[in-house]
């Protein structure tokens, strides 16, 4: 990818990137040295006595065509490498070093605003506590606040691969740390989970005042029932954004809804590159443009992509949607429309 001082200078808003999508083997070995951790191979039980076998382990993880052993027994599938990475957030202050790792790539591509995922049900099945996990997370955001002009938010996402009784059980122990969340969404794995099933909880945190958002068809396909759920049912009327969905594009119905009723998509490049074939990736983004449907564009999961950021993720994008200076703003445009931040913050970004 080319540089391009236009779209570097935007100033940004980043409303899709997990806060654990950040963890690189670099800051696994970093933490477990740190904490007097061994790191062992999830299945193998290996232990791991370099950060080189560390990160040839998360090389397994890339697209087959990029030297993916296929060794069965080795080869994680992405969400055991990525909830199993959770294991090495013990503190406070791993916490808040991530987080401000996070920040500082956001502030150096001029994000001025994001609201960052993250995933309790992760961490407090590791055994963390909440304060340990939000005072880190809250100190590493007033900093980033203050020292790098970044502001942030925080939506709790509920596992949807979990039950719904946990996911309320977890909604209600963060009421205590609301003043830093501004929305719920759902995650984790989607097959045969569609969102009606955590109902009741959407419509509590809609009821207390909570944005809400779901992912839906994350890498492989899944039925458009989920996306038709998630923007005309939960919470009662359906949520305010969806995260990813291109499949809605199969779908002159769901694109109407979605283009009339004003919700936000947040879309991220990279994290469909990885599955399926870029023609298809883009001409999809392009649709939704060209239906006027508001797009924002993310970075889902750094760490598990390359090291694409919001940037990378933008310039792909403007490569093969051929979009010109103008697009890509409108794109942030449509990105400040759509966030969670109260007026007088969205006034200040543009
Ligand atoms: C995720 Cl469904 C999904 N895809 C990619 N990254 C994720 N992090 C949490 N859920
Ligand atoms: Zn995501």
């Amino acid at each position: 990818l080319t540089k391009d001082p236009f779209v570097e200078a935007i100033p940004k808003v980043e409303l899709h990137v997990h806060i654990e999508g950040i963890i690189t083997p670099e800051l696994k070995w970093k933490f477990s040295q740190r904490n007097g951790e061994t790191l062992t191979h999830p299945r193998t039980g290996k232990v791991f006595s370099t950060l080189a076998e560390l990160q040839a382990s998360h090389d397994t993880l890339k697209p087959p065509d990029e030297g993916r052993m296929d060794n069965a027994e080795e080869t994680l599938s992405f969400f055991e490498s990525y909830y199993g990475g959770f294991e090495v957030l013990k503190t406070k202050q791993d916490y808040f070093d991530l987080a401000m790792d996070y920040f500082e790539h956001a502030a150096k591509m001029n994000v001025r605003y994001c609201e960052i995922f993250f995933d309790p049900q992760g961490h407090t099945r590791t055994g963390v506590k909440w304060e340990t996990m939000m005072e880190g997370i809250r100190e590493a955001q007033s900093k980033a606040e203050k020292d790098l002009n970044v502001k942030s938010a925080w939506i709790m996402c509920f596992l949807r691969d979990s039950s719904p009784e946990s996911a309320m059980e977890h909604y209600l122990a963060a009421l205590n740390y609301r003043d830093m969340i501004v929305g719920v969404g759902l995650d984790s794995n989607e097959d045969r989970r569609p969102p009606k099933l955590f109902e009741e909880v959407f419509a509590r945190a809609r009821a207390d005042g909570f944005r809400l958002t779901a992912h839906c068809d994350v890498g492989k396909t899944y039925p458009l029932e989920h996306i038709r759920q998630a923007i005309c049912e939960i919470g009662g009327t359906g949520a305010e954004r969806i995260d990813h969905g291109l499949n809605v594009v199969e779908s002159s119905e769901l694109m109407e809804l979605i283009h009339h009723k004003g919700i936000g998509m947040t879309i991220c490049p990279w994290s469909y590159i990885r599955h399926q074939p870029m023609d298809e990736v883009f001409e999809r983004i392009r649709a939704l443009f060209d239906k006027g449907i508001k797009i924002s564009v993310a970075s889902d999961d750094p760490a598990f992509m390359e090291d694409t950021w919001i940037l990378e993720n933008l310039l792909v994008l403007k490569k093969h949607c051929n979009f010109s200076n103008l697009d890509m703003l409108k794109l942030m445009k449509d990105a400040v429309d759509v966030c969670w931040a109260p007026e007088g913050v969205k006034k200040d970004i543009v």
